[in-house]
């Protein structure tokens, strides 16, 4: 793979209200920190992008950050907002116990919309006195979850930075195991499906103009060609930029180049 490879993935923070998500995305992106409480309204989208080197060269990965209100009545906006993501940080606030109590929640909530992806635990506030969850707590659920943990700060910075790069880590670890699988042009095919519906708006809106798009290829689903899968890329690229835009129309014709240039 070539050296600044380019990666856009999407991270989500889970947890009870008040555990500090909001906190912890503005001080990684904004470097900012305010004492006053603001519910999250809805969602929000951060952006910010790591450099990560590996074995194999060295990587951009442009997080897509996730910040979504924690109180458990919004299930359904959660629900949507879970979709897609390859990664998520798990947040408790040091200072209440329920809030630990709760992580075993917000993970089932996360693998029934996003299966196994790369997450890991944060311990927040770890500045203030009065702490109700141990080292030990967070060490038991880690294991428990073959995860990491670890004692974070929004308000002093304290691992802020090396809990979203150590996740982006995981998130590019996961990317490269994928990656570096045979690839059939079929497992193309089933990748460039999926994408192609969570580009444009989910399965139920996309994938009526996805076979319409295949089926004018003429191609055989269960063994396209990789010209076959070159073809259905430019039409989807194409209808894409009808859709939405240029630029996300761009995005995919790369993407779907390097997958299909991955076929063993
Ligand atoms: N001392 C201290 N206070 C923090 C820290 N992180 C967040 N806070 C405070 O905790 C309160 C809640 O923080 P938010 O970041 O809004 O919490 P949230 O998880 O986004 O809450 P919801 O949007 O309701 O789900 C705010 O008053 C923050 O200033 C921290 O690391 N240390
Ligand atoms: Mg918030």
């Amino acid at each position: 793979m070539p050296d600044n490879y380019f990666l856009k993935k999407k991270v989500c923070l889970l947890g009870d209200g008040a555990v500090g998500k909001t906190s912890l995305i503005r001080k990684f992106v904004y470097d900012q920190f305010s004492d006053d409480y603001i519910i999250t309204i809805g969602t929000k989208v951060s952006w910010k992008e790591l450099n990560l080197s590996g074995l194999r060269g060295s990587y951009k990965i442009k997080l897509m950050i996730w910040d979504i209100i924690g109180q458990r009545e919004f299930e359904k906006l959660q629900h949507e907002f879970f979709r897609g993501a390859h990664g998520a940080l798990i947040v408790c606030d040091l200072t209440r116990y329920e809030t630990f109590e709760n992580l075993r929640y917000w993970i089932r909530r996360l693998k029934a919309v996003s299966g196994e992806v790369p997450f890991i635990f944060l311990g927040n506030k770890c500045d203030l006195d009065t702490q109700e969850i141990s080292k030990r707590d967070l060490e038991t659920i880690s294991a428990d979850y073959e995860t990491e943990f670890m004692f974070t700060s929004a308000k002093t910075g304290e691992n802020v930075e090396r809990a979203f790069t150590l996740l982006g880590r995981n998130i590019l670890a996961d990317h490269l195991r994928e990656h570096t699988r045979t690839h059939t042009t079929a497992s193309i095919l089933d990748r460039i499906v999926v994408d192609f519906c969570n580009t444009n708006g989910g399965v139920e809106l996309a994938m009526p103009l996805f076979k319409q798009e295949f089926e004018k290829c003429g191609a055989n689903f269960a063994n396209p060609s990789t010209g076959d899968l070159e073809n259905l890329s430019e039409a989807l690229a194409a209808l894409t930029a009808n859709l939405l835009d240029d630029a996300h129309a761009d995005l995919m014709r790369k993407r779907y180049k390097v997958w299909i240039s991955e076929v063993q």
